[in-house]
Formats: C-alpha cells, structure tokens, sequence
C-alpha cells in the first residue's frame, strides 16, 4: 500500500511537495497537511482533498500518518524532527537540517542512538542531472585532483524579514552541501568577505557576499552569493581540475534551457526560481525516498551527517562575515 504522507508547513515549498506526492509521486499518498496559519492548512487541504491537522506534533503522531515531509521554517526542525525520531517515522527535512550546530548534533545523536536512519535532509541539489554528472567526473579521475569550485548562486529577490546570517544559512549552506557531495572531503575553513552592497537589497542586507571554503585536501571553493539579482534564478558551478575543467548550470545547459539563434540575436531563458531550476531535482528526490520508506531503508540521498556538517560550516560562515577571520571548522567525532 502507499506511504501516507503529511506535509508539516504549506508555505512556498510545502506547498509545492505537496502537489508533487498528491501528483506526481508513484507509491506515495497524502494525507495531511499542517501548518501554523489556520487559514493556509484549511485551504491547502481542501485543495487537495486531505485533512488539515492544525499542530504539526499531532499530525507527527497521527496512527494514519506514516511519514513526514518538514517544509517549515529552519527554526523549528530540531523540535519537530527529534518528535519524528521518537515516533519512529522516516522524515525528509528541508534543507537545512537546524541553523545550529548544536541543535543538528543532538538529531545526529538521537538517530544514533535509534539505531537506524529515518532522515534524510532536502538537499535536493544531489539530485540534479547536473551536478551528478560533474561529481562522476571528479571520482573517474579523468581530469586528475580538483583545484578549485567556482560557483555562482543567485536569486532575482529575497523573501521579507531575510537576514544577513541568511544568505549563509539558507543559500550558501546548498554550495556546502555540493562541495562535500562533489569532492566527497569535509569543509575545513571558511571566510567570508562582504563587498559593496547591491541598492537593490532591502536596507541593511548585506547583499551579494563572497564566501571561500577549503577543503581537507586544500581544494579551494569560491562562492559569490548574490539573491537580490532582480531578474532571475541561477545556480552555476565550474570545476577546475589538474587536467581539465567543467561547467555545469550555464543558461541553456539546465532541464528545460533552451538557446536561441533569430535575427534579434542569440539568446536564452533564466528560470526566475529555485522551483523552476530544481524542478526536476525534487520530482527526483521525492521518489527516491518515497522508494526507499516502502523499502524500509528510509533514506536515499544526505542523511543527517550531512546536515550537522553543511550546519556547522554555515555557523563559522557566519562567524567570519561578522569578525572578517578564516574560521576553522572542527566537526568533532561522527557517531
Ligand atoms: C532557498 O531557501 C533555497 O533553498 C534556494 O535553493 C536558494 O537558492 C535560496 O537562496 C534560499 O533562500
């Protein structure tokens, strides 16, 4: 039978993994929804048809709820996760796992302790054809070691009351997520430097950063965050290793991109979100876990490992955009 499935938090993202179980997903149900504006749970569920659980801790517990997506606010993870572990559900968290190192380490615990995995976390970009190609590249070792990651990621805006600690926390955490994904090592170091503000950021955003990550084997990453672009969503990454290098994301180059040649001139679309650019990513993660609830080993994708680790570089992130120092990552013993 299907994995019943609630959606805790029906905002932008909860709203649109909700359309893809109740749409997309094979072997997935849902079921409920949950979010703390009554009215949005109300609405959300009659337009799926599903019942609207009004606290998110009853839905975790509900009898015909078998398994979680957690698309609310970062803050509110750890408690809602740490609820899931208990009630032995399998959960696919938003990215990211928590916006603290402490608060991840204590799910790392919990789950250890558990015994087996039940989270996956929604870093939805190691599922994007892209970035899986370039990753085969490094590990077939083609093209030698990696020197550097470039990489460019921006948005047109940014939602109300986005902080400066949240072009780290909420955006560049993805680009932590990739480097570990891509060269399979830890993130060391980080600095963060703070360049002229865009006029376009609300007052007192600091808007675009430059971050620079090393990894264990000294491979050095640069990101330019930038998320008040003004007119569209893009997310690129270049590899440059000993013997050659590789570009993936370019306009044209992503699901559904496509390039034209006329008399006006040669040109191309941006897709002006991160549900249009990981589109397909999601519709891929989200059948993968699916697959692997039904199959009872829960997770197939990043674990909670993974969010600790993308939540501790993130928390030095923010510790160097304050002071302007490198900062060192220790990421402790791994249960
Ligand atoms: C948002 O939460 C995401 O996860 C997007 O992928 C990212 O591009 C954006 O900057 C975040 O705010």
């Amino acid at each position: 039978r299907p994995v019943r499935v609630a959606v805790l938090g029906v905002g932008m993202m909860g709203q649109d993994h909700a359309r893809r179980l109740a749409t997309l997903t094979a072997g997935a149900e849902l079921v409920a929804v949950s979010d703390v504006d009554v009215v949005r749970t109300d609405a959300v569920a009659a337009e799926f048809g599903v019942r609207a659980i009004h606290d998110p801790k009853a839905a975790i517990v509900d009898p015909e709820v078998d398994a979680l997506v957690i698309a609310t606010p970062g803050f509110t993870h750890e408690e809602l996760v740490l609820l899931a572990l208990e009630a032995g559900k399998p959960v696919l968290c938003e990215k990211p796992l928590t916006t603290t190192p402490e608060t991840s380490r204590r799910i790392v615990e919990a789950e250890a302790a558990l015994g087996r995995q039940l989270v996956q976390v929604g870093f939805m970009r190691r599922f994007d054809a892209g970035y899986q190609q370039l990753r085969a590249l490094i590990a077939s070792g083609e093209y030698g070691a990696p020197l550097f990651l470039h990489c460019a990621h921006r948005n047109a805006t940014t939602p109300p009351n986005f902080s400066s600690e949240m072009l780290m926390l909420d955006s560049v955490v993805h680009e932590v997520d990739v480097v570990r994904y891509l060269t399979g090592e830890e993130v060391v170091a980080i600095r963060v430097i703070a360049p002229r503000s865009t006029t376009s950021a609300p007052d007192g955003l600091q808007d675009p950063q430059f971050v620079i990550m090393e990894t264990e084997s000294g491979v050095l990453v640069d990101v330019e965050i930038f998320v008040n672009t003004t007119f569209g969503y893009e997310v690129r990454t270049e590899l440059v290793a000993e013997k050659g290098q590789a570009r993936i994301g370019l306009p044209g180059g992503f699901e559904g991109g496509m390039v034209t040649q006329s008399g006006r001139g040669w040109g191309g679309s941006i897709p002006k979100d991160f549900k249009e650019r990981f589109g397909a990513a999601y519709d891929v993660e989200f059948q993968r876990w699916i697959d692997a609830v039904r199959a009872g080993t829960n997770v197939d994708g990043p674990g909670v490992w993974d969010g600790y680790a993308a939540a501790a570089v993130c928390a030095a992130g923010v510790q160097s955009l304050k002071t302007g120092e490198r900062v060192v990552i220790d990421l402790g013993p791994r249960p």
